[in-house]
């Protein structure tokens, strides 16, 4: 494919790369820049992350797809357009990408196997997809099994990135009653370091701020309890939200087309997940910063948890505390505590647990101390 030739046809670090390309160090110095903010670095962290993905080889990327819609790689081909996401991903080798790449059959698989075998204990393993437990043939690569597959090439990898919900969580094919038994990239690889970057899809430039931290710091990102980059998954969605104002004001749309709603109120009392969502939507948006769900006018349907689409109608609204206390003020403090205990009990919660979470959660059970 083009974008392989050109890698190909670059020398050996990624700085020699990007100047042969005609990039200049203020550009790549911007982009780091962007890099550091998006990481929670501290901005003088830009210089020494030009310099080490300036210093680097390009980090061999095998990508495997199991069961999924292909709107992972949707989603990361945005950081495609001429903008300076598009570096990142020129600074890796993605030697296998059965959606991307030109080769089929025998060549596609000899290219996945060559660059296991040149890269063995180096290459960073990326999967989108859940894998089927139910019957090999649900979902197969070149007659070999997502399972084979998955088992096969994780072996040598130095760690896995686990992209999308369906491959972090098992996603919407695990949706009850998960008929092909589907199960996560950590239901079944137990033995290497694995990255969650979940969301159906996941944000592109989160994608690519995972691959820049570990082509700069040679190691994974600090996660969460679900394996979940903090530096991204770190707040949730109504922590940053800008209509988080109207939340605390007690200010609400009630149907798609009030008043309301056209003033831009909170979507909470229309199924906003936004409280009970760790994603990075109402930060750095979506079509390189233009928007996210909530700005265009819909409620945060909580993709990047586990089970979201068992856990109860995306348009009935969570059980929370909006209003339990007396003044406004204290409403919006007791939300807000109670929302981050609600979080971490949503998250740890089995598919059952969450249904039951947004049927009868209660203010006492939000703001009771996990044991
Ligand atoms: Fe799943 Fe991704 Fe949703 Fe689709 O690869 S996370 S169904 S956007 O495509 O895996």
């Amino acid at each position: 494919m083009k974008q392989k030739q050109m890698m190909d046809a670059l020398p050996g670090t990624v700085g020699e790369g990007l100047a042969q390309r005609g990039v200049d160090r203020r550009e790549f110095l911007k982009f780091c820049t962007a890099m550091t903010a998006m990481l929670a670095l501290p901005p003088s962290m830009a210089g020494v992350m030009a310099e080490a993905i300036a210093k680097a080889r390009r980090q061999s990327v095998i990508w495997l797809s199991f069961q999924e819609c292909t709107g992972c790689t949707e989603s990361i081909t945005r950081s495609h357009s001429p903008t300076l996401e598009t570096l990142i991903f020129d600074l890796i080798s993605l030697d296998y990408h059965h959606t991307l790449q030109a080769a089929s059959g025998a060549a596609a698989e000899h290219a996945r196997e060559q660059a296991m075998k040149d890269n063995d204990g180096k290459y960073l393993l990326i999967v989108d997809g859940s894998i089927p437990m139910g019957n090999a043939g649900y979902s197969c690569i070149a007659g070999i099994s997502n399972y084979d597959m998955l088992v096969e090439t994780a072996k040598g990898a130095v760690a896995i990135v686990a992209v999308g919900t369906c491959a972090t969580y098992g996603g919407i094919p695990k949706a009850d009653p998960n008929p092909t038994g589907a199960v996560s990239v950590s239901d079944i690889v137990k033995d290497k370091p694995i990255i969650n970057v979940p969301g159906c899809p996941p944000i592109p430039v989160v994608m690519t701020g995972v691959l820049a931290h570990f082509l700069t710091f040679g190691n994974i990102p600090e996660l969460d309890a679900l394996g979940r980059p903090k530096s991204f998954y770190g707040e949730t969605i109504h922590d940053r939200c800008y209509r988080r104002p109207f939340y605390d004001q007690g200010k609400f749309a009630e149907t798609f087309d009030d008043e309301a709603a056209r003033k831009g109120w909170c979507l909470f009392k229309l199924g906003c997940k936004g409280p009970v969502t760790y994603n990075a939507c109402a930060t750095t948006k979506w079509n390189e910063g233009t928007s996210f769900p909530i700005e265009s006018g819909h409620g945060c349907i909580g993709c990047s948890e586990p089970n979201f689409w068992d856990a109860g109608p995306l348009y009935k609204a969570l059980s929370m505390p909006v209003s339990a206390t007396g003044s406004m003020l204290g409403a919006a403090a007791a939300a807000g505590a109670a929302a981050g205990v609600a979080v971490t009990w949503y998250n740890r919660s089995t598919k059952a647990q969450a249904k039951a979470t947004h049927a009868k959660v209660t203010v006492q059970e939000l703001t009771r101390e996990e044991k």
